[in-house]
């Protein structure tokens, strides 16, 4: 049975490769999953892949992690929380309170965009973090965890 890594997704990542290329780029979520699978397999890890546009969601998902944490399955989450990096609490809490091994990921560099993206309620809880790198940054955090 494969450890497994936990790919999260927020809000509006679903538009990926839609609009505003000059700040994601023009792949899609379809494509960053599949980097994944293919960082995943070079690893030998299993992977889920999730995306919700709803924070509960992201939480439930984190909850589950954490079983599979506790049950000594799970390599690690990668959170791309979106606008939720910059607003949630629950989202912290949901880490703190499961004890995931967690990276933040964020393809932009949020330092150099707008001063409300420069704070993260989620730093405080991830192990690390990953931002401005585009999706390929995906790929390494997953090189990343691997070693966890
Ligand atoms: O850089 C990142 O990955 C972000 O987490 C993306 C979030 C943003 O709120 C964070 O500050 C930084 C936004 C994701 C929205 O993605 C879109 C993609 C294409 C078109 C529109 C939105």
């Amino acid at each position: 049975m494969p450890r497994l890594v936990y790919v999260l997704n927020g809000p509006n990542l679903n538009l990926l490769g839609t609009r505003e290329p000059q700040v994601y780029g023009a792949q899609t979520l379809a494509d960053v999953q599949r980097l994944c699978e293919a960082a995943c397999a070079r690893h030998g890890l299993g992977l889920v892949f999730q995306q919700s546009n709803h924070e509960g969601a992201l939480i439930d998902w984190i909850h589950e992690a954490g079983r599979e944490h506790a049950a000594g399955r799970l390599a690690g989450v990668v959170l791309n929380a979106g606008a939720y990096t910059h607003t949630s609490i629950a989202l912290p809490d949901a880490i703190k309170g499961t004890g995931v091994p967690l990276l933040e990921l964020h393809i932009s560099n949020v330092f150099a965009r707008e001063a409300f993206r420069h704070h993260s309620w989620i730093s405080p809880a991830a192990r690390a973090v990953v931002c401005g790198l585009g999706v390929a940054g995906y790929a390494l955090a997953i090189d990343a965890l691997a070693q966890w």
